[in-house]
Formats: structure tokens, sequence, C-alpha cells
């Protein structure tokens, strides 16, 4: 009877009268209607709980009746700024509810960086408003005490942030040792422990120096397990219906020692009480596509995936309420490809997820770019406002990460973004010769040469034969492509016309010379089909264009292919072209622009050397370096260059014994920081520089 009371209070918020059906004119009491067909979370699930799932046997995030869910949606950022807070409109929770699809969103309110520790009343009223917009459309919502520095859950800033509020002052001559997040999640039970789409999260990521994976548990005993339970006895105490509302707990480390706790979990006075069955209290697990998980051990496992299955293993019940498709740091990426492979691990575990963030910021983990708009508008006519999503489009309001969670969210494929790097090109002058017959190579008749078709050159292999690929093998040396953010390793097969029909197959072996894990991975073996090929126009050729998934390779993002073998099996000539990496989105179109984009922004400062002219580059200091061996050479047709010797031995400083120029010729004033970037050629002298690196300080 309680639960559909509860129930029943949610759906009234919701939709006017739930009864009243779907897509009734006027249910909301803000935004737009209810879009026809729209079925909202809460309307599909109800009150959540934490059960027991038959099927894994693990403790598991469920609907009213016990069936699991997963949930996907969204985290705020923090709502103490503009770019955090802008987010609370109907508009944007109108296009996150109907147009993203989301199942939850969580209200990231920071207690410290001038957040609630600083406006309390503030930062309140924005919790507050989240928790009714959410609720206003049926979804569900985190309220979430995002401490991240200090990571102590017990700093005198979260312990007496807000505490003189007089919403609060019933409840604290009640409990008169509440501090801060007791009091806050006590008057957030009583005022909404009734929505049975409401979920608190105590405490975002714990994290202080010295808790490593052995004291963790020891840590968790002495002090987050006393934070934790004294923050959910404050909730159940003011649960305005008794119907337990799910409690997040952080853990150890940023919220990813989260099978820290079992052995000796939260007590949840809920089930002490008969309210609830299983204690109605999960851990979270927080990762970023970039940092967490992107090289295995040498099981081939991953560590925090090790950890979450621990955890559940333990009867934890486990709820990511925060993942980014950057590094840790919120920026850099965006890591799709890994992004994608954790996503899929968290619906194998049926763990419900939040992405980090819906920021109007420019970093990587921000859904949206810094110009987008604050209120989206109905752009497709079908009456949901939606930001723009063209991927092609400068105008475009999301950005990659952006894209790319809303899809998921939406349970579609991700958007491609392609982005292409070649690796070896037979056209390019350098590669020609890039390439060697490997040693033990059982077939030693195969020749291998350059040869143009068309417009442009191939290498050709000839006596490749077909008694098993291991016996025809070809070895590309030197190479420097980092392969971490790209899905796709490809190449182009070019053989006569004549020949479409006989099976061509071709398996890749990836390996790093530099690294102890030499042999990288062995990719899938491919062999062409007649479909796969196109005529070369004016030409007796055809080309196909292999594509080898690198998303079941175990790479990790550190991994730099520095050799590429390729096995194959042939019983005729073909050639082979721009073996090259391709991924759904790489650093050219996720990180700032090298350049300034838009046109009239670059400057050229006047250093073009082009007049023959040293321009006053001289030594600078103290610097060794020799000023008759400075010169101005022509490294091109009309294209000239400041040019000097520079040779640093390993052990050496560079800035005592490198080389150090400067100029102080035509120096205007510049107002750098309108500027993205710096950017200036640097040539090498083919043969000079064969090892090595060089690295340029302005
Ligand atoms: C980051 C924001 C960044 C901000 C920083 C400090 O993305 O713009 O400057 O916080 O407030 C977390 C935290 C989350 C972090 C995020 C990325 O929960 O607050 O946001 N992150 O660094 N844990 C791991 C990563």
């Amino acid at each position: 009877m309680k639960r559909f009371f509860k129930r029943l209070i949610v759906g009234a918020l919701a939709c006017g009268f739930v009864l009243s059906g779907f897509g009734s004119v006027g249910a909301y009491a803000k935004g737009i209607d209810k879009p026809v067909g729209y079925v909202s979370p809460y309307e599909k699930y109800g009150n959540l709980k934490v059960a027991k799932d038959p099927d894994t046997g693990n403790q598991q995030l469920c609907d009213e009746d016990g069936n699991p869910v997963q949930l996907k949606g969204m985290s705020t950022f923090g709502l103490q700024w503009g770019d955090g807070d802008w987010i609370l409109n109907d508009a944007a929770f109108d296009a996150l509810a109907y147009d993203w699809k989301c199942d939850v969103i969580r209200l990231a309110m920071y207690v410290g960086e001038k957040g609630y520790a600083t406006s309390p009343a503030e930062c309140l009223a924005k919790v507050e408003q989240g928790i009714q917009l959410a609720t206003d459309r049926g979804m569900y919502v985190i309220v979430d005490w995002h401490i991240l520095s200090p990571g102590n859950v017990n700093a005198d800033e979260y312990l007496n942030a807000g505490v003189n509020l007089d919403t609060y002052s019933a409840i604290k001559s009640a409990d008169k040792n509440y501090n801060g997040p007791q009091l806050f999640f006590a008057y957030l039970s009583q005022k909404y422990g009734s929505y049975g789409n409401v979920l608190f999260e105590t405490a975002n990521e714990p994290n202080e120096s010295g808790v490593t994976e052995t004291s963790a548990i020891q840590n968790w005993a002495d002090k987050l397990l006393p934070y934790h339970q004294s923050v959910v006895d404050a909730i159940r105490k003011y649960d305005a219906d008794n119907v337990p509302n799910i409690v997040i707990c952080g853990t150890d480390n940023w919220s990813q020692f989260v099978d820290e706790a079992v052995g000796n979990p939260v007590v949840d006075p809920a089930v002490t009480a008969g309210a609830a069955t299983d204690n109605q209290i999960m851990y979270t697990v927080h990762f970023y596509a970039g940092t967490h998980d992107t090289a295995p051990n040498e099981d081939g496992k991953y560590w925090l995936a090790n950890k979450i299955e621990s955890a559940l293993h333990g009867g934890l019940a486990v709820f990511c309420t925060e993942w980014g498709t950057s590094e840790a740091t919120g920026d850099g990426g965006p890591y799709i490809n890994y992004s994608e492979r954790w996503l899929n691990y968290l619906a194998e575990k049926k763990i419900s997820w939040c992405s980090w963030s819906l920021a109007l910021k420019n970093e990587i983990s921000a859904a949206f770019k810094s110009t987008a708009a604050k209120n989206p508008t109905d752009l497709d006519d079908d009456g949901i406002p939606e930001w723009d999503t063209t991927a092609s489009d400068s105008n475009t309001d999301l950005s990659v990460t952006g894209n790319y969670v809303r899809a998921k969210i939406r349970g579609e494929e991700a958007p491609i973004y392609e982005a292409y790097e070649t690796v070896i090109d037979f056209s390019d002058v350098n590669a020609k010769n890039q390439f060697s017959l490997n040693s033990d190579n059982p077939n030693a008749d195969i020749t291998a040469s350059n040869e143009e078709i068309g417009e442009r050159n191939y290498l050709k292999l000839e006596k490749i034969d077909n008694t098993g690929i291991w016996n025809n093998r070809i070895q590309f040396n030197d190479l420097t492509s980092n392969f971490g953010v790209y899905t796709d390793l490809t190449i182009d097969v070019v053989v006569p016309t004549s020949d479409i029909d006989n099976p061509l197959t071709i398996r890749p072996i990836l390996q790093d010379a530099t690294a102890e894990r030499y042999w990288i991975d062995t990719l899938d073996e491919l062999t062409t089909t007649k479909n796969d090929f196109t005529e070369i126009e004016g030409t007796d050729y055809s080309k196909a264009t292999l594509e080898y998934s690198l998303l079941s390779s175990i790479a990790s993002k550190d991994d730099v292919i520095t050799n590429i073998i390729l096995l194959s099996s042939a019983g005729f000539t073909f050639y082979i072209d721009n073996i090259g990496l391709k991924s759904m989105a790489n650093g050219d179109i996720s990180t700032k622009p090298k350049v300034p984009d838009k046109p009239g922004t670059f400057i050229g400062l006047p250093f073009t050397f082009e007049a023959g002219q040293r321009e006053g580059w001289k030594p600078d200091g103290d610097s060794m370096i020799d000023y008759t061996t400075i010169s101005v050479d022509e490294v091109g047709k009309d294209d000239h260059a400041l040019s000097f010797p520079v040779a640093l031995e390993v052990g050496k400083n560079e800035w005592e014994d490198g080389v150090r120029l400067s100029s102080s010729q035509n120096i205007f004033p510049l107002d750098s920081v309108e500027y993205d970037a710096f950017a200036m050629n640097v040539y090498i002298e083919k043969g000079k520089a064969t090892t090595g690196e060089i690295g340029i300080e302005v």
C-alpha cells in the first residue's frame, strides 16, 4: 500500500495525473508536454530496490518488481559554477529526458571549491531545483555530496558546511550531534524521502594520501564506514514515508577501492526496521576511460574490473555514478574505444551509470561545447527541444563526448567520427623502402618492390603462396604510431582485376620493439571476396580496403606500434598501400585546435628567414653554441630556415648543454592569451638525425 502511495505521489508530480494517460495536454507543470509515447523511467521501473539477481547471484539494482535494471544518464558539472548550473532549466531537462532519454540525472553538489560550504542556501536551492526538474519528467535523480579536495570525508570544511541554515533548525535541535552532511541529507530525506525517484550519494570520492589497496580495508572500518553509517542513519530516521531510498556510498582512492566494504558493509536501518529485506545501499565505482584500465595485467585482467568483480562477489551492489571519456583530469582524449569497452563491461555486469559531465566547458569530458545553447530548442519540429548534434557542423552544441554518451544513453551505436592516420604510404618517398622480409620467413622466394598503379605507388608482393599464412611474412619496422585512440587498422590491397575472385588472406601482427611486452597482438585474419574490390579507373587493377578491429585488442593506450608484420596467403601477385589507423574519434577532432580555427586569427611572427637573414637570432646568454654555426639554409624551393647543429648527449642538461637561441628583433606586443597555440616549422636534415628525439622549449 505504501509503495503504491509513494509511486502515486511522484506520478502526480511528474505528470499531473498519471492515470489520465500518456501525452495528455498540459500534464506537466512546466516545460513541454510529455511527448506521445514517452514512458518515463519512473513509470517503467517504479521504486527501485536492491535485491538479489537470480541470474548472477549478485546484489543488483532492480525495479519495483525485482527485475534487474541498468539506468543510464548524466552527471551535472559542479552546480556552484555557471558552466555547471546552466543545465537547471526546463528546456534542458526536456531535452535530457525526451531527446537523450536519460533514466537518471546526478546532481553534483560540490561542497568545497566554493560550493555548498561557501554558499549553502544557494547550493541547496539548486539541488532542490534539480530534483524537481528531474521528478517533473519521471527521471531518477541522485543527490551527490561531491567531496573531492580535500579528500577527507571528515574535513572541517565539510562537517561545518551549511550547519547554520535556518532550514535545518528543527533537525539540528532534535539531533545535536548532526554535522553538515547528516543535516543536509536528513533534510532532503524528510522532504523528498517519499519521492521514489530520489537516490542519495553520501560522498563522491574519498581520497586521502597514504591509503593503499592494503590499508583501505582498515581505513574503511575506521573512517569511511562510520561516516557513511551516520549519514545513512540520518537519511532513514527522517525518511518521509519509511520506504527506503537507495543510498550510494563512495570508497577510497576516488571511489575505486569499491571492494573495501566487503565483509563490513553499511548496515541499513531499513532492514532492521522491517521496511526492506535487503540493504538498500550501493557502492559507487568511478573510472575515466583514458586513465583506468587501459593496460591489462599479465593475466590480461584489468585492475579496476577486478575490484568491481570482487565487490559484486562479496555481496555489494555497485553503481557507477561517475565515469568520463577523458583522462582522470577531465581532459585528454576522448578515448571512445576504451569508453566503448567499459560500457560493454558495465552492460554485461548490469551496472547503472552516469557520465561526467553536463558541463559547458572546453574540456574533453564535457558533453557540450562551451558555446552550446543554454536553452535547447526544437530543431526538427518534433515538439522536443534538442541541442544540435550534427558532428560535421561547426555550430554543433554537443562535443564528441556529448554525441557519444547521448547515443549510448539512447541505446544507439556510437556515432562515427572518422579520423585517419596513415602509417605507411608507399607514395611517400620516405616510406618506399620501409619494409623488409621477415628474417625467419619460411618462404624465401618472396620479392617485394615498388610499383606505380594509376597515380599512386604501391608495394608489389610476388611469389607469396597459399601454403599457409605463417609461411609468408613481410615486416615493417621503425614505425612510431601510438594507436591507443584508434579503433581499426586498415590496409589497402590491390590485385589484378582478373584475380578478384581468388582469395587473398592477410593477418597483421602488431609489435612494440621498445616495450617489454614486445608482441602486442595478433589481429583477426581477413580474406577478400570479389565484392570487396572496386576497379581503379583506367587500369586493370582493383582495390579493396581491409579493416581490422582493434577494439578487442589487448593493446594499452601507451603501446606504440613500432613493427607491423603481415602474414599472408595468395596464389597471385598483389600490392599493398596505405597501412593506416582509423578511429571514431582521435586527437585531431577532440583537442583544442593546433592553430586558431577562425580565419584571420593566425598571426605570423616576422621570423620567416626568407630574406636569407638570421633576423636577430643569436646564442642566448651563456649557451655554448658557436655563433658562426648559425646560418640560414634553403630547405625547399623558396623556403628558408634558420639552421644550427644540435647534439645533446644522454644525461646532459638541455638548458646548460643544449642550444639556446634568442632574438629580440621585431618583437611586438601580442596578447598570447587570445591564441591557442604557438606554431613553427621544424626541419631536420635527412640522414643526420637518425635516432633519439628532438625537444624544443619556447
Ligand atoms: C573535474 C572537472 C574540472 C574541474 C575539477 C576540479 O572536470 O573541470 O576543474 O573537477 O573541480 C572526478 C571528480 C570530478 C572531476 C573529474 C575530472 O569527481 O569532480 O571533475 N573527476 O577530473 N573524479 C575523477 C575525475
